[in-house]
């Protein structure tokens, strides 16, 4: 299928943005009417201002009767850049979350932190206290350019703080213009200053259209993809000569959303398009932006990403249209960078000076107090104590900067107190899983994810550890759905809810990111998963060559015989 500008029908939310003047639609009389939930089209524009609509799942069958309607509540995203907060704006965070939402705060696979559960009537407080912490939620969410991706760790090395410092350039460069006035309007009280029919210039990256789908931007480094930067429809990876930052390849492409019963769609990682200096790379990043935007289909939005222009094309031609129509430079090809790591930056590293960041491995990326895990509490008070910045990691963790030598005991014996388990302490299985949040808040899980890893953590925690596994590194992911919110699709082992408590379970990506795993069984039923893997575990054990990772194993093998482990042979 193409991804080339038909005369196909726009889709539906073409329509919308088209007569939103500039995303505003109706979205202020709204906001300001006594229901509990938008109209089908604000509800669209509302996402480019960070909040989704969305319903509590599991009242749903307790409001089953006439006359009652859905649990609506929304979900609020923040504009975080590199995942990076003062202590201040963690602290008003948390407070917030309290006040307005369900108590948890939830840190997201694009460092960013959602809240859940916030009523529409208190929507426009909750967004007005997010911007009086100088946050903000603008494009968090909708079809523009969402969170900028950088490596967190505030490592005294000049080539993360040129991607930091470059991620937030563009963070910025890319915002939608327009766009802010009508979120000042709308949630700030500002001034209208915008009068109905504003020109299209008056949006000059992106046109009154926005994009035809969303867009990803990530900063990454070859000896550390903690960005995963080949999920990302443009990637930045720098390039270093000892130890300085020279460049950047750019990676275009990556994504990994797919649809069941939709063929044309399908995961696919970033492909290396050229090299540029770090100069050229806000400019580069506009470029790609804006190829996408006239490019990219905006008639069937399950195919509206610019991995499929990219899959459709193919690297050559998107060199060419990028070149002659966009960057207008000649390109220079892209260096050799494979990536050689992944570090999750948890426990103790030191940041220079006198001055240490502490990583903190959070379960699901959620935030709250559990019985004997007052995770939240924990944070809270470290943070109240000293006053330390906080930044959130690609892998749903949080880090807990500039610490004082001197206060080093402070922080493990507050979140001792509280339950919170060093990374030490924990199994790499633990470490290394992600979930999206799924039931029961996102409407499009089709099963359990953030709810049910732990339990699958546990059970494969124990089988690992009598196989003599326990140690070895082993990336697990798992999505309620095959939107691959998680990136199920480059880890070992990544598994996708397919129907209630049945998922499908690839395997064969690896921990680096670079490689996308393969189908190995659908529909499999959710007590069977831990015994299937346990039999490719068991031989993985004695056959593996050394230093030879699970999802290198098992690609390696081919999927063929690693079914006829499992007695499934196709
Ligand atoms: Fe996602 C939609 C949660 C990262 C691919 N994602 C959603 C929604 C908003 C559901 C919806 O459209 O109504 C989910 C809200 C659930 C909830 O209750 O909070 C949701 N996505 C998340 C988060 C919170 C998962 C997490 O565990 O942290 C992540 C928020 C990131 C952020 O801070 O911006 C999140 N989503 C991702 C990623 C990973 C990434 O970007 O690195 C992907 C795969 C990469 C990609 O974009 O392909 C991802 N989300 C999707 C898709 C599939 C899009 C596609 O074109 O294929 C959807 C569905 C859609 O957009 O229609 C989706
Ligand atoms: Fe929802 Fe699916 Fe994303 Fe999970 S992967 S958060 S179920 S859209």
């Amino acid at each position: 299928m193409s991804t080339e500008p038909t005369a196909a029908k726009p889709s539906p939310v073409e329509g919308i943005k088209d007569t939103s003047n500039y995303l505003r639609g109706t979205l202020a009389a709204e906001l300001a009417a006594d229901t509990d939930h938008f109209t089908e089209s604000s509800k669209q524009l509302v996402k480019f201002h960070g909040t989704y609509q969305q319903e509590d799942r599991d009242a749903r069958k307790k409001r089953d009767k006439p006359g009652v309607g859905k649990a609506y509540m929304m979900m609020i995203r923040l504009r975080l850049p590199g995942g990076v907060l003062t202590a201040d704006q963690y602290l008003a965070m948390d407070d917030i979350a309290q006040k307005y939402a369900n108590g948890t705060l939830r840190f997201t696979t694009r460092q960013s932190i959602q809240l859940h559960g916030v009523l529409k009537k208190n929507l426009k407080s909750t967004i007005g206290e997010i911007n009086h912490t100088l946050l903000s939620t603008i494009s968090a969410c909708g079809d523009v350019n969402r969170n900028v991706m950088s490596c967190p760790a505030p490592l005294p090395d000049a080539v993360r703080k040129l991607n930091n410092e470059l991620c937030n350039k563009v963070a910025d460069h890319l915002t939608p213009h327009a766009g802010k006035r009508a979120y000042h309007e709308i949630w700030l009280n500002g001034e209208s200053v915008t009068p109905p029919g504003e020109p299209a210039e008056a949006e000059p990256i992106y046109g009154k259209l926005y994009l035809p789908r969303k867009f990803k931007i990530a900063f990454g480094l070859p000896d550390d993809n903690c960005v995963d930067i080949y999920a990302n429809c443009l990637g930045f990876q720098a390039i270093a000569d000892g130890g300085r930052p020279v460049g950047y390849n750019l990676i275009v492409g990556g994504g990994m959303g797919m649809t069941n019963s939709k063929p044309e769609t399908f995961p696919h990682l970033g492909r290396e398009v050229c090299y540029v200096e770090p100069d050229q790379v806000v400019a580069a990043a506009e470029a790609v932006v804006k190829l996408f935007r006239d490019h990219g289909n905006r008639s069937d939005r399950k195919r509206a990403r610019i991995k499929y222009l990219m899959a459709d094309w193919g690297v050559e031609r998107f060199r060419e249209v990028f070149q002659q129509d966009y960057f207008r430079t000649p390109l220079v090809a892209p260096k050799h960078a494979p990536v050689t790591g992944v570090d999750l930056h948890l426990g103790w590293h030191p940041q220079g000076g006198d001055r240490w960041f502490y990583g903190v491995s959070v379960e699901n990326g959620r935030v709250k107090d559990a019985g004997t895990l007052r995770l939240r509490s924990g944070l809270l008070a470290v943070v109240s104590k000293l006053r330390c910045s906080v930044r959130v990691t690609p892998q749903q963790d949080v880090l807990l900067c500039d610490i004082a030598t001197a206060d080093k005991g402070t922080v493990e014996a507050i979140l001792t107190d509280h339950g919170v388990r060093p990374a030490d302490q924990l199994s790499p299985i633990q470490k290394w899983s992600l979930a999206c949040p799924a039931i029961p808040t996102c409407p499009l899980a089709i099963s359990e994810s953030e709810r049910y890893l732990p339990t699958l953590v546990d059970e494969l925690e124990r089988e690992l550890a009598g196989l003599g596994l326990g140690d070895t590194p082993l990336s697990l992911r798992m999505t309620g759905c095959p939107n691959g919110c998680a990136r199920p699709y480059n880890s070992d082992v990544g598994l996708v809810g397919r129907s209630g408590d049945k998922y499908t379970l690839y395997v064969g990506g690896r921990i680096h990111g670079d490689r996308l795993s393969f189908e190995l069984q659908d529909l499999l039923p959710k007590d069977h998963i831990v015994p299937t893997l346990k039999k490719v575990l068991a031989v993985y054990k004695t056959d593996r060559q050394p230093g030879e990772g699970f999802g290198d194993y098992v690609t390696r093998l081919g999927k063929e015989n690693v079914l006829a482990m499992i007695g499934a042979g196709g």
